[in-house]
């Protein structure tokens, strides 16, 4: 449309509404809400402070002090994709406040860096989380597992995990498909599913090109009517740039990869995005993380998935046959009447659905 028969031209898009956020999607119950009172969402979290999109635009919130009083852990305070109550006036410190977080639907949680055993909360309430990799390039990985070599290839589980058990929907998105043959493509996308095993089946591929389009209505359409996407996958694989090409406006900064083809760590915090429409849907852009290790302790979902329920939806094949072991502790290294191990043996799993399965589980108890 040209500018002149545009009355919004140059003027900033109206502000979602509650129902592009993502309200009427909520699965849990949302309170009556008191006069001198909204509900918002958090889009981006400081220390002690919280960016809030609702209908009216943006305004900054802090928890008040009964919340912060009452907070017993980190899983209390707010975090980025929560539904929050919060005062309509500013209060002296001319923030609103923030006085109740609604029940969460999902939480992406990891276990921070660092050597203390603490929880990061990545993201709330989101439906799916985007696992966002990259094609195997020409000439790197093995032609019989271009994905095992490859830098965003070999952790995939660990996302996978975390969105089973925190209760969000994962799918792979194998962006800068551009850059690669088809052939190439397919290689990929054969790797990946036989590196998943059973999980596979269970799990969407879509492929995707932030630089041509490629697939973006596919992307786009998983946040269809007021849905939910997080995006986490290491640095430099396009994120950024993906939310950008949906919100239609350069909302999140890029960079260039470093001239040995690593991601610069570009997006420092984690960032809620309306990307507006009439289906509305938000996108949660995220700080590229090598690996996610899935948080193992309660994440207090009123639903109750767990950590258990994560690593069977994504190590199905290993904990089903893991009923079969002698011992109903056995940990699958070394006991007699291991019956993943004969499952090795005999050829049945694949030695490095085995490896991983383990490798994850000794992150997540932080060995
Ligand atoms: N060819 C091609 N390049 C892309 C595509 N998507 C992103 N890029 C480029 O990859 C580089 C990194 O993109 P970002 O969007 O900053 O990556 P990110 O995943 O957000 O990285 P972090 O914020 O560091 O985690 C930039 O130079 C982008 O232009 C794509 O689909 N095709
Ligand atoms: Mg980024
Ligand atoms: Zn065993």
């Amino acid at each position: 449309m040209s500018e002149s028969t545009d009355p919004q031209a140059g003027e900033s898009p109206p502000p979602p509404t509650l129902a592009q956020l993502g309200l009427q999607r909520r699965t849990v119950p949302v309170p009556k809400v008191p006069n001198g009172y909204a509900l918002s969402r958090v889009a981006v979290e400081h220390r002690g402070a919280y960016e809030l999109v609702d209908g009216t635009g943006e305004v900054t919130g802090a928890l008040d002090a009964a919340g912060r009083r009452a907070a017993r852990s980190p899983f209390d305070y707010p975090t980025v994709g929560d539904w929050v109550v919060r005062s309509t006036e500013p209060r002296s410190d001319r923030r609103v406040a923030i006085t109740d977080v609604l029940d969460r639907t999902s939480l992406l949680c990891r276990r921070a860096a660092g050597p203390r055993t603490r929880p990061q909360l990545v993201a709330a309430n989101a439906d799916t989380l985007a696992v966002v990799t990259t094609p195997a390039p020409s000439g790197s990985g093995s032609a019989a597992d271009p994905a095992a070599s490859h830098p965003a290839g070999h952790r995939i589980e660990w996302y996978l995990t975390a969105a089973f058990s925190g209760g969000a929907r994962p799918v792979i998105v194998v962006n800068k498909i551009d850059t690669v043959s088809n052939v190439e493509y397919e290689a990929t996308v054969d790797a990946l599913r036989r590196r998943l095993g059973s999980a596979a089946a269970a799990v969407p591929i879509l492929a995707t090109s932030a630089l041509d389009g490629h697939g973006l209505d596919s992307l786009g359409a998983l946040a269809g009517d007021g849905g939910t996407v997080a995006l986490s996958g290491p640095s430099g694989v396009g994120k950024s740039s993906l939310v950008n090409r949906l919100a239609g406006a350069e909302v999140m900064p890029v960079a260039p990869l470093s001239p040995d083809g690593r991601g610069r760590h570009t997006t420092v915090r984690r960032q809620l995005v309306p990307v507006g429409g009439p289906d509305g849907g938000t996108f949660v852009d995220t700080p590229g993380l090598q690996d996610l290790i899935p948080w193992s302790g309660d994440l207090g979902l009123p639903a109750g998935a767990t950590v258990l329920d994560g690593l069977a939806q994504t190590f199905g094949d290993v904990t089903a046959l893991a009923q079969h072991c002698r011992f109903a502790d056995c940990s699958h290294t070394v006991e007699p009447g291991c019956a993943v191990i004969a499952a090795v043996q005999s050829g049945e799993l694949a030695a490095q659905r085995l490896s991983t399965y383990l490798e994850l589980v000794a992150d997540m108890a932080g060995d």
